[in-house]
This record gives C-alpha cells, sequence and structure tokens, in this order.
C-alpha cells in the first residue's frame, strides 16, 4: 500500500496511535528517513502583526476580546517594522516568517493593502512568507497568492466533535471551508491543532484522520500543547505530558510522510531529552524566537545550543518549493 493515502479510518488511524510509545516513535523514524533528510529541521519565525481584541472566543486564546487576559491590544504595525523584524529572523537562520494577526476573518480593507504590501517585502527578503489572518475569501486567497504568499496557517484545531466546546462563534466547516480557498489559490497550507482543550484520544485521532484525508496533506502541520492562558475558560486546563506530544508528532508523521510536522507552542514545558524523542519521531519543524504570538518560547539561544547537542541544522529557505514566488 502507498505511504500517501487519504482514505484512512478512525479504526486504522486508533491502530497506530495506540502502539506501545517506543514502537510508534521508531515506526516514525523510519518513515521519517525515507522521506526526509534526517536532522534538517525548518525553522520558523513568528510576529505577532495585530494584537488582540478579536472576535471569536476561541476558549485558549489570550488574544479574544471576550475574555479578561489583561493582554495589551495593538493595532496593525507598519510594514518597516515588520521588514526589519523579517530581517532579524533572516539573520538568525530562520527560512520562514509567518505573520499573525487577531482577525476572526480578513476583510477587504486599507488593513489587508498593507498586510499584502507586508507580504510582497518579506519575500523579496527571500523568506517563504507565511500568514494567519482567520477566515478568507476565495478571491482573498488569490490576492495573497499574487503577493507572494508562500504558505497560509489556518488550524483545524481538534476533531469536528469538539469542536464546539472549544469555539462557538465559527463552525469546523467554516476552517475547512477557508482551507479549501486558500490551496484553489495555490499557497501551501499549514494546518494542525492543539492537545489540551480537555479532548479525549479518540478527538485526536479525529483531528489527524480530517487533515489525512483533506485532498492534500497540508504541507505542514503544527502540533500545539495548549499553553494555559489566565483569563480564558482554559486556564486550569491540565498541562499536556510528553508522550502525548511524541504520540501525536509521530501519528501525524506516519500519516503525512511528507509533510513538516512541526513542534510549535508548547516547547518551553519540554526538556531538550523530551524534545529529542519528538524530533527522532519525525518532528522537522519549530517556531524560533523568543516570543510565539503572544506568549514565550524558549529563547533563540537555547534552541541553537539544542541543535548543537542534537546534531540538528536549519533548513534553508524554498527547499521543498517546486516554483516559487520569490523574485529578487
Ligand atoms: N486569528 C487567526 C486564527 O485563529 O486562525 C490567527 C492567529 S491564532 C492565534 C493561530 C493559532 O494559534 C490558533 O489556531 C491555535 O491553534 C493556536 N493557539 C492560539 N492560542 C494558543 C494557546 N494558548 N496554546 C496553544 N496554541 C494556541
Ligand atoms: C500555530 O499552530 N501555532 C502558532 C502559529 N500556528 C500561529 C501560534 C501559537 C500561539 C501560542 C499562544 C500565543 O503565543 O499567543
Ligand atoms: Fe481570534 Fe485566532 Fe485567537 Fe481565535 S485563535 S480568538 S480567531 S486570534
Amino acid at each position: 500500500m502507498s505511504d500517501i493515502r487519504h482514505n484512512w479510518t478512525k479504526e486504522e488511524i486508533s491502530e497506530i496511535y495506540n502502539r506501545p510509545l517506543l514502537t510508534l516513535a521508531l515506526d516514525a523514524a523510519i518513515m521519517h528517513r525515507k522521506y526526509h533528510k534526517e536532522g534538517e529541521v525548518q525553522v520558523s519565525s513568528l510576529l505577532s502583526i495585530k494584537t488582540g481584541g478579536c472576535k471569536e472566543d476561541c476558549g485558549y486564546c489570550s488574544q479574544s476580546a471576550k475574555y479578561n487576559t489583561g493582554l495589551q491590544v495593538l493595532a496593525l504595525m507598519q510594514v518597516n517594522d515588520v521588514v526589519t523584524a523579517a530581517e532579524k529572523a533572516k539573520a538568525g537562520g530562520a527560512s520562514r516568517f509567518c505573520m499573525g494577526a487577531a482577525w476572526r476573518e480578513v476583510r477587504d480593507n486599507s488593513d489587508f493593502d498593507r498586510v499584502l504590501e507586508m507580504v510582497q517585502s518579506v519575500n523579496e527578503l527571500g523568506l517563504e512568507v507565511c500568514c494567519t489572518l482567520g477566515m478568507l475569501t476565495a478571491e482573498q486567497a488569490e490576492r495573497l497568492a499574487q503577493a507572494g504568499l508562500y504558505a497560509y496557517n489556518h488550524n483545524i484545531d481538534t476533531s469536528k466533535e469538539h469542536y464546539s466546546e472549544v469555539i462557538s462563534t465559527r463552525t469546523y466547516d467554516d476552517r475547512l471551508n477557508t482551507i479549501n480557498n486558500v490551496r484553489k489559490a495555490g499557497i501551501t497550507v499549514c494546518s494542525g491543532g492543539i492537545i489540551g482543550l480537555g479532548e479525549t484520544d479518540t478527538d485526536r485521532i479525529g483531528m489527524l484522520q480530517t487533515l489525512v484525508n483533506l485532498p492534500t496533506h497540508p504541507e505542514s502541520v503544527p502540533i500545539n500543547a495548549l499553553v494555559p492562558v489566565a483569563g480564558t475558560p482554559m486556564e486550569d486546563n491540565k498541562r499536556v505530558s510528553f508522550d502525548e506530544m511524541v504520540r501525536m508528532v509521530a501519528t501525524a508523521r506516519l500519516l503525512m510522510p511528507k509533510s513538516a510536522v512541526r513542534l510549535s507552542a508548547g516547547r518551553l514545558e519540554m526538556s531538550i531529552a523530551e524534545q529529542a524523542l519528538c524530533f527522532m519521531a519525525g518532528a522537522n519543524s519549530i517556531f524560533a524566537g523568543d516570543k510565539l504570538l503572544t506568549t514565550a518560547n524558549p529563547e533563540f539561544n537555547a534552541d541553537m545550543e539544542m541543535f548543537k547537542i542534537l546534531g540538528l541544522s536549519p533548513k534553508a529557505a524554498y527547499a521543498d518549493a517546486e516554483h516559487h514566488h520569490h523574485h529578487n
């Protein structure tokens, strides 16, 4: 049977997900070696270009206006400040630069025009440009593609069944619809989820099933561990432990052999040894930089030290692109 499939059943995924941890990790490591250069890790840098005041009620998020998280709301950044941040990220070895905005959806206004300018400028630096701006129409996705956008992040977060327990202001299908618009525009898809939202193993399996059975696997699959934020409904959720991250990463690797599996939020709580098992089990991408969007991430220098210890190296920009929009 081909390694690349789009017709996975829950039973098949469950069989993989429930293997003994080290068996699962080894199986994933073998699959990883078959499709990827060993030790190569994509390094992405994140920047919050518009912070807080979001209309959505995502139960995990520091940026929702519905919760009192004490976060300072910041308007959309200026293009030149974004370019300065991108240059710094590039100098630090990042190959991808992801700009996040706390919007429910993109609107066709001057703010969107400014984001298009940011995309164009960051692309001209030779970085893979990524955005995460909320819901998009097909036309908006097309305009982002024209501006040189390489990837769009839009997470499905959890299973279809658990979704309404986490977010009430939009549906799972809204999410899938935007992902479809991104795909149609020829932008690569970055989509994954969060563990630690009070979901069951069946929900985690269901989330992976949704991702793997998309017509094309997402090129990047971020696996986030909930970073509990005071003031949100999930502030007291139990922290996920490292074995749950390994299980998610390894299962994602086995289901989507060619995709980049990103060890995303939650790394600050993991030791180098715990992260090492994730890299061994198929994680090959991280967010580097002292800050994620609004919460802390490991210090940049600590990550570079980890790379040295583990024999990992940052991957060059556009290494996977058959054609890219980078034009300088
Ligand atoms: N507003 C846009 C959206 O929701 O798509 C873009 C920004 S949003 C913060 C990007 C993603 O970050 C979310 O989909 C979620 O998966 C992740 N995220 C947000 N807060 C998190 C938290 N506290 N812990 C872990 N992941 C989180
Ligand atoms: C993703 O999956 N994780 C990143 C990125 N995509 C945009 C965001 C993590 C956010 C963690 C919480 C915060 O810093 O606000
Ligand atoms: Fe808004 Fe995105 Fe946060 Fe949800 S995850 S509240 S859409 S910024």
